[in-house]
């Protein structure tokens, strides 16, 4: 559907229900947050649901939904937004319930499943947040500094902070126009990308203890196991598969994390001179060029050395 399609539905529509993809991130919050804060502005019942736990880094967002009301009578239908989720199948412990009464989705992906009734989809957008606040705007509405912050996560984490190749131009004319609301964007950045806990730090550490490098170098393998993340919450995950591939002159940064007795789940980034979709494919995986992963069974060693044999050919074939 067209935004002003989208727009008209939203303001004849009352009792929203937005949700969330399960594992959730910035853009998801973000924009969950943003929209419900906006449509309580307008007078509407609107609340916000996500089937996992939210880290507590994303608290500050609650403060969009500081004015209206998110109880709905009962008597009442609810109008059921899901903001972000390319398939239904993401919303987690919410999909039997929700998955087939979705009335508008909200979404950036190309990967977009259509499950619901309606879909209002920008490929382009580097964020939905970045189409919230379209709809935000084009309801005329007057969003707060709280709503611009929450739309502002939504683009910089979508972008890691306008680095990825998705930033465009109007990611920043946006951001320019958020920043006149007036937000901490700096304490904001502090939280979502700098900032790591203190267990993270400790993975970390240990994980870069244990780096081996294979073929000249162009080749780094990091092995995480269950007792190097039992105690860390899994939000403080994100980011460790995209470690070895951070060094200087390597091409494939393999990380391999114990799932269970003998089950290891292998993530690849590349530069692109390995094709990582290549590699995990032959191991019943997936992914794209540059990231992509697939579960091997087997001691860490026979897991490893299976997966090196699969990087070597993809290294050489395409070595200049
Ligand atoms: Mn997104």
């Amino acid at each position: 559907m067209t935004i002003t399609e989208a727009v008209e539905f939203l303001e004849t529509g009352g009792n929203f229900t937005i949700i969330c993809h399960a594992n959730p991130d910035g853009d998801t919050l973000g924009s969950a947050y943003a929209l419900c804060g906006a449509l309580r502005i307008a007078g509407k019942r609107a609340r916000v649901l996500c089937a996992d736990k939210v880290s507590p880094r994303f608290d500050f967002l609650k403060k969009c939904l500081s004015d209206g009301d998110g109880v709905f009578p009962p008597e009442e239908n609810e109008t059921v937004i899901a903001v972000d989720v390319a398939d239904a199948a993401l919303f987690g412990g919410y999909e039997k319930e929700y998955g087939g009464k979705v009335d508008l989705c909200i979404d950036h992906h190309v990967s977009n499943k259509f499950y619901a009734a309606r879909t209002l989809l920008d490929e382009n957008a580097s964020a939905t947040a970045e189409i919230v606040w379209e709809l935000i705007k084009r309801m005329g509405l007057t969003p707060t500094a709280e709503i611009a912050a929450a739309v502002y996560t939504g683009i910089s984490t979508d972008t890691g902070c306008f680095r990825y190749s998705n930033t465009t131009a109007k990611s920043h004319v946006i951001t320019a126009e958020l920043m006149g609301y007036g937000f901490d964007m700096q304490g904001i950045n502090h939280v979502m990308f700098d900032m790591k806990t203190r267990e993270r730090v400790a993975l970390e550490k240990e994980a870069l203890n244990n780096i081996k490098y294979h073929f000249g170098g162009r080749c780094a393998v990091i092995a995480v196991t269950r007792d190097m993340y039992e105690n860390i919450d899994p939000e403080d995950m994100n980011g460790v598969s995209a470690l070895p591939r951070q060094i200087e002159g390597v091409d494939a940064g393999l990380v391999i994390k114990e799932k269970g007795d003998n089950i290891w789940k292998a993530s690849l980034r590349t530069s692109g001179r390995v094709d990582a979709q290549a590699v995990c494919s032959k191991l019943g995986g997936g992914g794209h060029l540059r990231a992509a992963g697939c579960t091997l069974k087997g001691d860490f060693d026979a897991v490893k050395s299976t997966l090196l044999n699969e990087i070597e050919k993809q290294l050489y074939n395409n070595s200049t």
